[in-house]
C-alpha cells in the first residue's frame, strides 16, 4: 500500500514494486481536477481479471478512511509517502501540514495497531532532510541532531520520531529513510529544480522571457527519484527495522542548478549584481534570464544539506547511480518535448 501514489516517487515506486511482482494499492485523494498524471500509464481498469495496481479514495487527515482501507487491503508493506510536501507552503498552511504531515502518520500507526496488524505489516516513513534544517554538522548521518526550520519539518519531525517510538513501543517493523531532495522529470513544477528546467525549456522554445527565483545561494544534496525508490524498498526488506539516510553525498548550490540547465540548451550564464539585485544574463546576447523575487525567500531558510549516505551503502548496498549534470540533462529534456508541444 503505498499513500501519496499520486506524487513523484509515488509513480517511481508503484513502477518499481510492479516490476518485482508485488500488487499495488495506491491511496488518493478525491481532487476537482485528474491528479494521477504520473501513473495513468500504469493504471489497469478495474473490471480486469486480478489488476495488480488498484487505486483507492482516501486522505491522511481522515481516520476512518485509513482504517477502512488498511482493513480491506491487509497490505503486507505500507509505503507512507503522502503529505503536503511543499516547505514554503507549509508557512502558508502550517496547521493542514502538520494534520496530514505529522498526525497523518499516527492515524496509519494507530490503524495498525487497532486492526492487530502491528506483527503483519511492515511500515515506511518517509522522513526528510529537512529534520537537519539549521547546520549542526556536515554531512549529515542518522546520527546528526535535528533542527528542522519550517512547519513542514517540524511536523516531519514528529513523524520520525512516532515513526520510532511505534518500533519501540509495540514491537512494529516501522523505519524512517531520511532522504535528500531528489527530482526527476515527474518533478512538481512548484520544486526549484524542476521550476528551472521548466523555464529553462519555455525559455528555448521561445516562449518566456525570465525565470524568478528567491535564494540562490542553498546548497541541496540532489538525486534522482528512481534512485531513492529503491531505497525505500531495501529498508523494507531489510533484516531489522532501523532508519536510514539516502543522498549523494554532494552538494551545489541552487544558482549551480541555474547555470548547469541552462548549458544543456547551449547557454551560459553570467551573474552580476548581490542580494536582490543579483540578475543572470545570457553572456552571448546579453538579455536578462534570471531575476530574484524576495517573495521566494523563506520565513527560515536550510542553507546547506549533505548527506552521509554511508549506512546505507554498507548495511544496504545502495548507492545513488546518477550524477547531478545527468539528472539535470534529462530533466531538461523531458521540459523541451513538453515546450516545443
Ligand atoms: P509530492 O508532493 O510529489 O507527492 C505528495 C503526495 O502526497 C501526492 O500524491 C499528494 O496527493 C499526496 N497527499 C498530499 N496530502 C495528502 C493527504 N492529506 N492525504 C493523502 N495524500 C496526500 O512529494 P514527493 O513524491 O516528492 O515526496 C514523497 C514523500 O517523501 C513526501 O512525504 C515528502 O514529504 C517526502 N520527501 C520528499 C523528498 C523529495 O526530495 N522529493 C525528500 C524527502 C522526503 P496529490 O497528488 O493529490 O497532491
Ligand atoms: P526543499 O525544495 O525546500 O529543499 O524541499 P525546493 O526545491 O522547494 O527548494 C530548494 C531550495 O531552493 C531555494 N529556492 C527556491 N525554491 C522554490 N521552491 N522556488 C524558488 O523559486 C526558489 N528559489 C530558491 C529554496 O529556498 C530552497 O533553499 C524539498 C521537498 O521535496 C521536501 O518535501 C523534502 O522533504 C526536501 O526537499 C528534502
Amino acid at each position: 500500500m503505498i499513500t501519496g501514489v499520486t506524487g513523484q516517487d509515488g509513480a517511481y515506486l508503484s513502477r518499481l514494486l510492479l516490476s518485482k511482482g508485488y500488487t499495488v494499492h495506491g491511496i488518493k485523494r478525491r481532487s476537482s481536477s485528474f491528479n494521477t498524471g504520473r501513473i495513468d500509464d500504469i493504471y489497469q481498469d478495474l473490471h480486469e481479471n486480478e489488476p495488480r495496481f488498484v487505486l483507492h479514495y482516501g486522505d491522511l487527515t481522515d481516520a476512518t478512511s485509513i482504517i477502512r482501507l488498511i482493513q480491506t487491503v491487509e497490505p503486507d508493506e505500507i509505503y507512507n509517502l503522502g503529505a503536503q510536501s511543499h516547505v514554503q507552503v507549509s508557512f502558508e498552511t502550517p496547521e493542514y501540514t502538520a494534520n496530514a504531515d505529522a498526525i497523518g502518520v499516527l492515524r496509519l500507526l494507530e490503524a495498525i495497531r487497532i486492526l492487530g496488524m502491528t506483527q503483519k505489516v511492515r511500515f515506511y516513513q518517509a522522513s526528510t532532510s529537512e529534520l537537519y534544517g539549521q547546520v549542526q554538522e556536515v554531512p549529515q548521518s542518522e546520527n546528526t541532531p535535528f533542527y528542522p526550520r519550517s512547519p513542514y519539518g517540524v511536523a516531519k519531525l514528529y513523524g520520525y520520531w512516532i515513526t520510532v517510538n511505534y518500533r519501540e513501543s509495540y514491537g512494529m517493523f516501522a523505519a524512517n529513510g531520511i532522504l535528500f531532495n531528489h527530482e526527476s522529470p515527474l518533478r512538481g513544477e512548484t520544486f526549484v529544480t524542476r521550476k528551472i528546467t521548466r523555464a529553462v525549456a519555455t525559455i528555448a522554445a521561445g516562449g518566456q522571457d525570465i525565470l524568478y527565483l528567491g535564494n540562490l545561494d542553498a546548497q541541496r544534496d540532489w538525486g534522482h527519484a528512481r534512485d531513492y525508490v529503491e531505497g525505500m524498498w531495501r529498508v523494507l526488506q531489510h533484516t531489522a527495522p532501523e532508519d536510514w539516510v539516502f543522498g549523494t553525498g554532494k552538494t551545489h548550490t541552487v544558482r549551480h542548478f541555474v547555470e548547469l540547465a541552462f548549458a544543456e540548451t547551449g547557454r551560459r550564464i553570467e551573474w552580476t549584481g548581490t542580494g536582490v539585485d543579483e540578475i543572470g544574463r545570457d553572456a552571448e546576447t546579453g538579455e536578462v534570464r534570471v531575476r530574484i523575487d524576495p517573495r521566494y525567500f523563506r520565513p527560515a531558510e536550510v542553507d546547506l544539506l549533505i548527506a552521509d549516505p554511508s549506512k546505507a551503502r554498507r548495511e544496504l548496498n545502495w548507492q545513488h547511480s546518477v550524477e547531478l549534470k545527468e539528472l539535470v540533462a534529462e530533466m531538461v529534456a523531458a521540459d523541451l518535448v513538453e515546450a516545443r508541444r
